[in-house]
């Protein structure tokens, strides 16, 4: 578990606080973030506290995002949210914040990042450790509210894909039981979070008939720019259909690969066993070990990397007899 006292102290020591997440959100990142802003407005009312960034998602929608000045961010305590690396975050005033703290659950490879780091990699969401945070913090006569409760339990359920994911843990359902319980009305969440439009059902189609897997072991898509405005879709966007590909008992491992504005290819990949995201870090990217993204690869390192994929399956294969 992890120590939260002293970011309990460094809240009741500023008045203002920053809150940060990653570029390209997701609902993990969006749901802290203003689960959090949500939690410190109701609990500290005399504290000013901003969220930060530009970009938001598409998934639910989430209130506008603050801007401040040079100067105010110079007061600020930063929170920094589900973020691994600098360069990931989403704005560059948190170098400014004269004390900086990182709450996330990606592996932690930048040990200099963040004054204050709370990280746990065994935790399937951000939003996971922010509600054991919370419910700590109840003996202290501080409350959830319902509000900041839904936005948790949206990036709860989005970084576990429906408590599906190999990191889901008994913690992840007690985090959500927890959540749960401020009077969250699951069911209408759910339609929110996951309810597609008549397109992206068409586009799913698209995807699944796309798929190349020579070996029926690894399986990926490549969309290129054409057929992204065909389908009036971005890349991220696109790339979120992934879960389309990885209910295939016969893949290890899938991928989809978006060409981006560079002539290059963004991706993001998926395996039931093998570790992919340290083969992504040779790609520009990174992730969790089951789950993780590439930038900017050309067509052969596409190739490149899907190779070197299917040799860990295959070596996972041939050193397994475990075939559930
Ligand atoms: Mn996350």
């Amino acid at each position: 578990m992890l120590d939260f006292a002293p970011l309990t102290q460094a809240i009741q020591q500023y008045d203002a606080i920053a809150i940060f997440r990653h570029v390209n959100p997701d609902c993990d990142a969006m749901g802290a973030q203003f689960g959090l802003k949500c939690w410190l407005e109701e609990n500290f009312p005399d504290k000013k506290v901003y969220a930060l960034g530009q970009e938001t998602t598409t998934q639910r929608r989430f209130p506008a995002l603050d801007s401040i000045t040079d100067a105010r961010m110079a007061e600020c305590l930063a929170i920094i949210l589900d973020t691994a690396n600098a360069d990931r975050v989403d704005g560059n005033q948190f170098r400014l914040a004269p004390y900086l703290i990182r709450i996330d659950h990606h592996p932690d490879h930048e040990p200099d990042f963040g004054d204050l780091r709370l990280i746990d990699p065994v935790s399937a969401a951000t939003s996971q450790i922010l509600a054991f945070y919370f419910q700590e913090q109840e003996a202290s006569g501080r409350i959830l509210s319902r509000k900041a409760a839904e936005y948790l339990y949206s990036g709860l359920l989005t970084d576990t894909l429906c408590f599906r994911t190999t990191n889901t843990t008994g913690d992840t359902l007690r985090a959500g039981a927890y959540l749960a319980d401020k009077g969250l009305d699951i069911s209408r969440l759910n339609r929110v979070l996951f309810d597609q439009s008549l397109n992206d059902f068409r586009f799913a189609n698209h995807l699944r008939r796309e798929v190349w897997s020579p070996d029926n072991r690894v399986a990926y898509v490549i969309l290129n720019q054409d057929e992204l405005r065909e389908w009036n879709i971005t890349g991220p966007d696109a790339r979120k259909f992934i879960d389309e590909i990885g209910h295939v008992k016969e893949f290890q491992a899938w991928a989809v690969f978006t060409e981006n504005g560079k002539h290059t290819f963004d991706g993001s990949l998926r395996s039931r066993r093998v570790a992919v995201n340290d083969l992504a870090e040779e790609y520009h990217g990174g992730g969790h070990k089951n789950a993780a993204g590439v930038k900017e690869l050309t067509a052969d390192q596409i190739k490149e990397l899907m190779t070197e994929i299917d040799q860990r399956v295959q070596a996972d294969i041939s050193t397994s007899s475990d075939t559930d």
